[in-house]
């Protein structure tokens, strides 16, 4: 049995990466009739993401929205601009994040400490409240998935990546105590942390290609299939079942810092 049948998922961060490919596999898993809310800043990408996937999976329909997470007011107004046919969000996937520079202490810059907080922690709790609002009107004190996008480095932090490191542990922290908050209900708090995933996170942080490219040099990393698989199984477990916490890695690497490379 198809259980995401008929579900509404938003998807923040669908312009690239992890979770640019958990839209394509929740429309995979579920082709017949499927909502996905597909939100990001590069909206011109998301529109291309959507018309990918509505001429490969008739039955899914896709809302893009653009949408800047790091911005209170945008997100107080996202669910209540939402065509009505996709406002009654069942799945939310807290994907949107970013680290942006190695600088360390005292040297990191403050646009760059802003622009992780306020996208990875600020970003997510807004989202959170904003959509648990939805979650909370249904039976059993409410019910719906809340599923967050970690870090390892969450877990360990390393030079060079304090702020981004303290944001995905924020991630972990607030996870962990909302799903405390949550326990009469039927909402489900799914934390994944993913290890090294090739995306345009590299990108992103470093600001160059060939830097990037040098992260994965003599490595293997994951494929953000590989996470967006993970994350819609966790999606599709029975309602009593909660895959709670998640560390995913590619078979060269046990933590953050600890890879081996093929010389
Ligand atoms: P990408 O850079 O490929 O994707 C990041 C996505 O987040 C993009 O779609 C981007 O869209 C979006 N985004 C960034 N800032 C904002 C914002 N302020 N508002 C809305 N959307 C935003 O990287 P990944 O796919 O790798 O990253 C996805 C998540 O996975 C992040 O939370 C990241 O921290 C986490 N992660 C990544 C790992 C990796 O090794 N790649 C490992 C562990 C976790 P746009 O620019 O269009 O707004
Ligand atoms: C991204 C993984 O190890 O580059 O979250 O911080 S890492």
């Amino acid at each position: 049995k198809d259980r995401l049948s008929g579900k509404i998922v938003l998807i923040t961060g669908a312009s690239s990466g992890i979770g640019r490919s958990t839209a394509f596999e929740f429309a995979a898993t579920s082709p017949d009739d499927l909502r996905l809310v597909l939100a990001a800043r590069r909206v011109e990408k998301l529109s291309e993401i959507s018309n990918e996937i509505t001429k490969k999976f008739g039955g899914v329909k896709v809302h893009t929205v653009q949408l800047d997470v790091s911005k209170p007011d945008e997100v107080k107004q996202f669910v209540g601009n939402l065509p009505s046919e996709f406002q009654n969000i069942d799945i939310l996937v807290n994907n949107a994040g970013l680290a942006l520079g190695t600088a360390q202490a005292p040297n990191i810059p403050e646009t760059d400490i802003n622009g992780m907080w306020n996208t990875n922690v600020t970003g997510l709790i807004n989202m959170t409240q904003a959509i648990l609002s939805i979650f909370k009107k249904r039976p059993e004190g409410g019910a719906g998935d809340i599923i967050n996008i970690g870090s390892i480095a969450g877990r360990e932090g390393y030079p060079g990546g304090s702020i981004y490191c303290a944001s995905k542990a924020a991630v972990r922290s607030f996870s962990e105590a909302l799903r405390k908050e949550l326990i009469s209900t039927r909402i489900r708090v799914i934390v994944i942390d993913p290890g090294q995933v090739e995306t345009e996170f590299s990108v992103v942080r470093l600001g160059d290609k060939s830097k990037a490219d040098a992260v994965y040099a003599g490595v293997e990393p994951l494929t953000p299939e590989d996470i967006a698989e993970i994350i819609v199984f966790a999606a599709g477990r029975r309602q009593n079942v909660v895959l709670a916490d998640t560390m995913i890695f590619p078979s060269h690497q046990a933590s953050a810092t600890f890879v081996h490379r093929k010389s």
